[in-house]
């Protein structure tokens, strides 16, 4: 029995993807919702996402005016995503703007080191500003080249898919720039701060 079971557990590590964070299942081509509040109804003609805080250009943006400026960049991402509650999606896409191009226009003052992302419902989550730089976040309006979905944040949500899905508001309408870490809605109720899927940063302790 014993050099079965040994044998077994060998076979299974082996056959584990190695896109896969520890604790983490593949979902295959589902993708489920997680949703604290209601699903809001976002006009996305009237909807804008507003960079504003500690930057030298607050600034706003209507989903034409994003669409325009991503224009022939097409900035998508394609990889994997992590939730808390063990899904994995791998190998999926999203489309919209780096948050890169945006914030290079709104400009980060020296002092800015954190960034709070805010939905239309008011759910908040925060992030250090070198986690949505350097090509590690997105603002998307297209998942698998199809318009977002409302469960899914649409019309525009954020992707940070290096950290646990908490980290990407959906129906994002400001991301504010501040000195100081801001913990937001999941982070006050028991969330680790950071959310590395690598280091199972699954819970404030973790
Ligand atoms: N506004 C808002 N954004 C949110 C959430 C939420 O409840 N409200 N849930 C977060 C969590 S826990 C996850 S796993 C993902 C889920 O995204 P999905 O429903 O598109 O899979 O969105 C994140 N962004
Ligand atoms: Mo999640």
């Amino acid at each position: 029995m014993a050099i079965t079971r040994g044998f077994t557990g060998r076979r299974r590590q082996a056959e584990r993807d190695p896109r896969l964070p520890p604790g983490q299942y593949d979902v295959g081509r589902s993708w489920p919702v997680l949703t604290a509040e209601a699903t809001p109804r976002v006009d996305a003609e009237r909807w804008s996402l507003t960079i504003d805080g500690l930057v030298a250009h607050p600034t706003s943006w209507s989903l034409a005016e994003l669409k325009a400026l991503a224009g022939a960049a097409d900035d998508t991402y394609r990889g994997d995503i992590h939730c808390v509650t063990t899904w994995s999606k791998l190998d999926t896409s999203f489309t919209g703007i780096s948050l890169d191009t945006l914030l290079g226009i709104a400009q980060p003052l020296p002092e800015a080191t954190h960034v709070v992302e805010e939905s239309t419902t008011r759910y908040t989550t925060n992030l250090p500003l070198e986690d949505v730089t350097g090509g590690k976040a997105w603002v998307v309006w297209e998942h698998e080249g199809k318009p977002l979905s409302r469960e899914h944040g649409g019309p525009v949500r954020v992707v940070v898919p290096h950290l646990y899905f908490w980290k990407s508001a959906k129906w994002i309408s400001k991301i504010h720039l501040l000195d100081h870490d801001q913990p937001g809605f999941w982070e006050l109720n028991g969330y680790h701060d950071h959310g590395d899927p690598w280091l199972e940063q699954r819970f404030d302790g973790d």
